[in-house]
């Protein structure tokens, strides 16, 4: 009988201790990371964030945790960076576009047909320019650490196959909530309205759009092709996502936590980068089989679609920063001539 009550005690006092682990107050307590994201696990970007909980959680020895939040299930882009900067989420891995409104000069990265090889945006985005626009994050309660790949975004819509510039006429085309993009689309003689990613698919399902624009890797992650007849590779533009930490919990972290933290996202964005790209193509595949109509867009089009887009390159140049743009054009030229 005594030795029963003995390993019951034992296993009582393993319960309170594991318990007083998992809450806050005590000190050797674990830190808890909320990570959230807009797209599925299965998409690149919800892999590598699951590969940031591995690198973590390891390196920590468990004493750091990840909770990664897929499909939006916390909210859309802004409302999860919203949670950052309100302290009650830790992580979150937006699109850079939706941020405009808090900083601007990311609209640079909504600039249309600015980078023709993924390796001059890694250049520009992981050099002194990317840097800059990070720095500008702690002032709003953010902290940035590094950019991952959303990627090119290519053009599907119900209505037409688009092949020239004239065909993007008439087109109700759900954009990111960025200026930049509602101009180009203007331009082109659409009719953009900007929504969360979240709201995306339901409005697409019921017409309410005709049309969306994101990388091949989310239109199969995402089975916009269950609703969408034709697929357009535009790839008007190159947008990134950045990683984002909620400042107030990265100011109480240790500066060896911090370290931590940062070399992880940073391993994790490499391994998205590399997945990303082999998911496009992979994904080019499954969007054939799936049935969805694809046309290219030769290099004329594209060229006249640029030309349309020209004068909202130069209202940017202004409302941006002459500076500002021009860096970004010289730091392209610069990754282009390596
Ligand atoms: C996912 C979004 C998405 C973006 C969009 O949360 O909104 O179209 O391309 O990837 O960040």
């Amino acid at each position: 009988m005594k030795r029963v009550w003995g390993s019951v005690c034992v296993v009582l006092c393993l319960a309170l201790v594991t318990a007083a682990c998992g809450t806050s107050g005590s000190a050797g307590e674990a830190i808890v990371i909320k990570a959230g994201i807009g797209l599925n696990e299965d998409h690149p970007q919800g892999q590598a964030l699951n590969r940031f909980k591995e690198i973590v959680e390891e390196k920590s020895g468990g004493r750091i945790q990840v909770r990664p939040y897929f499909s939006a299930q916390l909210g859309d882009d802004l409302k999860m960076t919203e949670a950052l900067q309100a302290g009650v989420q830790e992580v979150t891995i937006p699109s850079t576009s939706p941020l405009v409104g808090i900083v601007p000069e990311f609209g640079i990265f909504d600039l249309p047909f600015v980078f023709d090889e993924e390796e001059e945006a890694d250049a520009v985005l992981d050099g002194p320019l990317g840097q800059k626009i990070l720095d500008k994050l702690p002032e709003h309660g953010l902290v940035g650490l590094t950019y991952w790949e959303n990627g090119y975004r290519n053009l599907t819509n119900s209505r037409r196959p688009v092949k020239r510039a004239e065909d993007f006429r008439g087109l109700k085309i759900r954009t990111m909530q960025t200026d930049v993009h509602l101009d180009a689309f203007k331009a082109l003689g659409s009719n953009p309205t900007p929504m969360p990613f979240s709201e995306v698919f339901t409005a697409l399902e019921s017409g309410t759009v005709d049309g969306q624009e994101n990388p091949l890797a989310t239109i199969v992650s995402n089975k916009f092709y269950e609703v969408q007849e034709y697929l357009s590779l535009t790839e008007h533009v190159y947008t990134p996502f950045v990683f984002l930490v909620s400042k107030s919990f990265w100011d109480r972290l240790s500066p060896e936590d911090q370290q931590l933290i940062r070399e992880a996202a940073i391993e994790a964005g490499k391994y998205e980068r590399e997945l990303n790209r082999k998911a496009n193509a992979e994904a080019l595949e499954e969007l054939k089989k799936q049935g969805i109509k694809i046309n290219e867009v030769s290099p004329e089009e594209r060229e006249k679609m640029k030309q349309i887009i020209q004068p909202v390159i130069e209202k940017y140049r202004k409302k941006l920063g002459e500076d500002l743009v021009k860096e970004l054009f010289e730091e392209v030229e610069k990754a282009r001539n390596r």
